[in-house]
C-alpha cells in the first residue's frame, strides 16, 4: 500500500492532474465526504487528508510514503529528513512584506527603527530581517495575519500573497518580495527503498505533467 498525504482545497485541487497522469483517481470528492482516508481506482494507492503544515510531519515519520507541502510549510518545517524529488510549480504563490497603506517602510528601514512584524511564518520572516540587517521584533501568529497592523497589534506582516486581493482588502500594500512559492513532492526516506519501484513509477508520472 501506498500512502499519500494531502491537504483539502488548492493542493488537492491542483494535484489531480499530476495523480492523473500517473493512472490515480481519486474515488470521493474530500469537500463532499468527511473521511480522512481516500481511495483511489487503484487497490495499492490511498490519499489521506491532513492540514497543510501536518504533511511533512506524516511523511517524515511514516505515516504517509508520500505527500505534497509549499515551500513555506517545508522551510518552517524543517525539511531536511524528507528526500524532496520534485518541485511541482503548483499551488504558486509568493512570500512578501506588507504593511497598512500609511505607514512608511523604507523611512523605518533607514532610520534603522525596531520593525513589529506578525507572521506565521518566523524561520523565514527571520532570515530575511537578518539578511537585511534589519531590527525586527517578531510576533507569532497562527492565522489572519492581516488584521495586525489594521489594530495596532503590529507594523508589518510576512504572508503569502497570490492575487493579492486580501491586502486590498485590508488597506495593506506589498513592500518587499521575500521569495517565490510553490509546493513540492516530500518522500519518506524508508519508503524510498522500501517501496521503490512504485514509487520510482509514481514520481516519474508526476514529472510528465508538472505545470509550466
Ligand atoms: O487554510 P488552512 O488554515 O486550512 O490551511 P493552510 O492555509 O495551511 O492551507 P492552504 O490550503 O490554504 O494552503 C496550502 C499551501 O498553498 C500553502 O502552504 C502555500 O504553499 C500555498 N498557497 C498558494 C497559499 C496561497 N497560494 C494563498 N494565497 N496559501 C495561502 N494563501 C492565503 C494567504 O495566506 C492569504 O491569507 O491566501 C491569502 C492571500 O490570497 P490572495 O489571493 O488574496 O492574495
Ligand atoms: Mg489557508
Amino acid at each position: 500500500m501506498i500512502t499519500l498525504a494531502l491537504s483539502k482545497g488548492r493542493i488537492f485541487e491542483e494535484t489531480l492532474p499530476l495523480l492523473a497522469a500517473a493512472g490515480i483517481e481519486v474515488l470521493e470528492d474530500p469537500e463532499k465526504s468527511r473521511k480522512l482516508i481516500l481511495p483511489t481506482n487503484r487497490d495499492d494507492v490511498r490519499v489521506v487528508l491532513v492540514r497543510a503544515t501536518d504533511v511533512p510531519t506524516y511523511v517524515e515519520h511514516g505515516g504517509a510514503d508520500l505527500g505534497v507541502a509549499g515551500k513555506d510549510v517545508l522551510i518552517e518545517h524543517g525539511g531536511d529528513n524528507l528526500y524532496q524529488p520534485l518541485d511541482l510549480n503548483i499551488a504558486k504563490c509568493r512570500m512578501s512584506v506588507a504593511v497598512r497603506h500609511d505607514f512608511d517602510y523604507e523611512a523605518a528601514v533607514r532610520q534603522g527603527s525596531r520593525i513589529r512584524v506578525a507572521t506565521k511564518y518566523t524561520t523565514i520572516a527571520r532570515q530575511h530581517f537578518a539578511d537585511k540587517g534589519v531590527h525586527v521584533d517578531l510576533i507569532k501568529l497562527y492565522g489572519s495575519m492581516e488584521l495586525a497592523p489594521l489594530t495596532g497589534l503590529a507594523d508589518a506582516i510576512v504572508d503569502l500573497v497570490s492575487t493579492g486581493s486580501t491586502l486590498k482588502a485590508n488597506k495593506l500594500v506589498e513592500v518587499e518580495h521575500i521569495m517565490d512559492i510553490s509546493s513540492r513532492l516530500v518522500v519518506n526516506q524508508a519508503a524510498l527503498k522500501l517501496k521503490r519501484e512504485p514509487l520510482r513509477a509514481m514520481i516519474e508520472a508526476f514529472q510528465t505533467a508538472i505545470p509550466a
